[in-house]
C-alpha cells in the first residue's frame, strides 16, 4: 500500500516537473520507487528463463516477493477485473479514434485489442480511456491505465524520470510540417517570421524549438493544449504551418476544410519511435506487452494471418508449432497463456493485416510502409526468436 501511495505521489511530482511532456530535465534525479524495489537484475537471475528452461508450473517465475514484488501483479489485476484497461487516442483517425456511435478504431486501438486477445482470447475485452497529450503519463503513473498505447514517442526521459517502460516500436515516425501549397513554402528555411501551430505536452514543441535554432530560423509558437484546436487554428489561417508526428498529420489533413490546399513538406525534423509504455516496475507486465507486439511482428514474417493461421495450427515446423503454442511452453515465462501468439493473429490480425486495415491502401491514409516494413522488406520491424 506504501509502495503503491508512493508510486503516485512521485508520479505526481515527475508530471508536474515533467510537464507531462517528460522533456523538462529537472524531473527528480534517482528512478521511480518502483524500479528501485523491484530491479531488473535480481528478478532476472531468479527466473527460470536464463537457462531457457519454461518454467516447471503455470506460476510466474519464482522469485519471492523481495526479489521480485510486482511479477505478475499487473497481469493477475487485469485478469480479476476481466477486462483491459488501454490508455489511446480518440482524435486522431488511422491510429485512434472514436465514432458517434463511441465505436474505437486504429491502428493503436487494434494493439490494445492484441493485447486483450492474448489475455482473454478476446478482442473485445478492453475498455477504451480516451487520453490527451497532457494526461497520458499521469494515467499509466497512477495506475488508471494498464497500457498506453497512443501515438507515444518512446524517449529517454519519459523512460527514465517519467517512470514508464517502454515495448517495441509499434510505428516508426518522424516529426513534420503541413503549409499550405499556396504558401509557396518549400523549405524550413522558407519558414522565416512563420507563426506555427503546435501542441503541448508533446515531443514536438521542442523539436520545433531545436530544429529552427539550429537552422537559425525566427517563427513564433503558437501553443495549444489540444490536438483538435492546434489544428482548427491552423486551418482558420491563424498560423503558417503546422508541425507534429508526420503521422499525425497525414491524420489530421483528412479533417482539415480542404484537404487538398495542404501539403507536408519533404523534411523529418526528428526520431518519433512510437511504442506502448506501462508503468516501471512490473517486469513481468512490461515482457508481456514485448512479446505481444513482436508476436504480430513475427506472424508477418512467417505468412501467418487471420486467414491462413488454421493451415499452420497443423504445420510440422517446430519453430511455427512452438510460436502458436502448440508445443512447449513459451508464453508461461511471461505470464500469459501458450498460445497467445495464436489468439492474437486469430482474433486481431499480424502487423501487416493490423497496417493495412488502419493505415494502408484501401484507408485514407495510404502510407507507405516505409521503415515500417519487415528487416526482409528493407524496414526495420525484427522480432527476436520465439524460442
Ligand atoms: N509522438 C509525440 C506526439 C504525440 C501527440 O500527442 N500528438 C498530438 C498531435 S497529433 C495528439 O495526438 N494530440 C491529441 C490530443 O492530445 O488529444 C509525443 O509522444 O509527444
Amino acid at each position: 500500500m506504501k509502495r503503491q501511495l508512493l508510486i503516485v505521489l512521485v508520479g505526481a511530482l515527475a508530471m508536474i516537473l515533467a510537464a507531462c511532456g517528460g522533456q523538462t530535465p529537472q524531473a527528480p534525479a534517482s528512478p521511480a520507487p518502483a524500479d528501485t524495489s523491484a530491479p531488473a537484475a535480481p528478478a532476472d537471475t531468479a527466473a527460470p528463463t536464463a537457462t531457457e528452461a519454461p518454467p516447471a508450473t503455470t506460476a510466474p517465475p519464482a522469485g519471492g516477493e523481495t526479489q521480485q514484488p510486482t511479477a505478475g501483479g499487473r497481469i493477475q489485476t487485469i485478469l480479476t477485473r476481466g477486462e483491459l484497461i488501454c490508455g489511446v487516442n480518440q482524435v486522431l483517425p488511422g491510429f485512434g479514434n472514436v465514432d458517434s456511435a463511441g465505436e474505437f478504431s486504429g491502428f493503436d486501438v487494434d494493439f490494445c485489442r492484441a493485447v486483450a486477445a492474448a489475455l482473454f482470447d478476446d478482442p473485445t475485452a478492453v475498455q477504451f480511456r480516451p487520453l490527451t497529450a497532457q494526461e497520458r503519463f499521469t494515467a499509466v503513473q497512477t495506475g488508471e491505465v494498464d497500457v498506453l498505447i497512443r501515438n507515444t514517442t518512446w524517449t529517454l526521459t519519459r523512460d527514465g524520470s517519467v517512470g514508464l517502460d517502454f515495448g517495441p516500436v509499434t510505428f516508426y515516425d518522424g516529426q513534420g510540417m503541413m503549409v499550405r501549397i499556396d504558401s509557396g513554402i518549400e523549405t524550413l528555411e522558407d519558414m522565416e517570421g512563420a507563426t506555427i501551430c503546435v501542441q503541448s505536452g508533446t515531443t514536438t514543441e521542442l523539436n520545433l524549438a531545436d530544429n529552427f535554432r539550429a537552422i537559425g530560423v525566427n517563427f513564433t509558437p503558437q501553443v495549444f493544449e489540444d490536438a483538435d484546436q492546434t489544428a482548427a487554428a491552423y486551418d482558420a489561417g491563424q498560423c503558417d504551418g503546422f508541425t507534429t508526428d508526420k503521422s499525425g498529420l497525414v491524420s489530421y489533413q483528412t479533417k482539415l476544410a480542404v484537404p487538398a490546399d495542404h501539403k507536408i513538406l519533404d523534411v523529418t525534423m526528428s526520431k518519433e519511435p512510437l511504442a506502448p509504455s506501462v508503468l516501471q516496475g512490473d517486469a513481468q507486465w512490461a515482457d508481456a506487452i514485448n512479446w505481444i507486439v513482436l508476436a504480430t511482428i513475427q506472424a508477418e514474417e512467417f505468412g501467418i494471418t487471420s486467414e491462413n493461421i488454421g493451415d499452420f495450427l497443423s504445420s510440422d515446423n517446430p519453430d511455427i508449432r512452438r510460436f502458436l503454442g502448440v508445443e512447449g511452453e513459451l508464453g508461461q515465462g511471461i505470464g500469459l497463456p501458450n498460445d497467445f501468439a495464436a489468439r492474437i493473429i486469430s482474433n486481431v490480425g499480424n502487423y501487416e493485416e493490423i497496417y493495412n486495415q488502419n493505415l494502408g491502401p484501401e484507408t485514407p491514409f495510404n502510407l507507405p510502409r516505409g521503415q515500417n516494413a519487415l528487416y526482409t522488406d528493407g524496414g526495420l520491424l525484427y522480432s527476436p526468436p520465439f524460442r
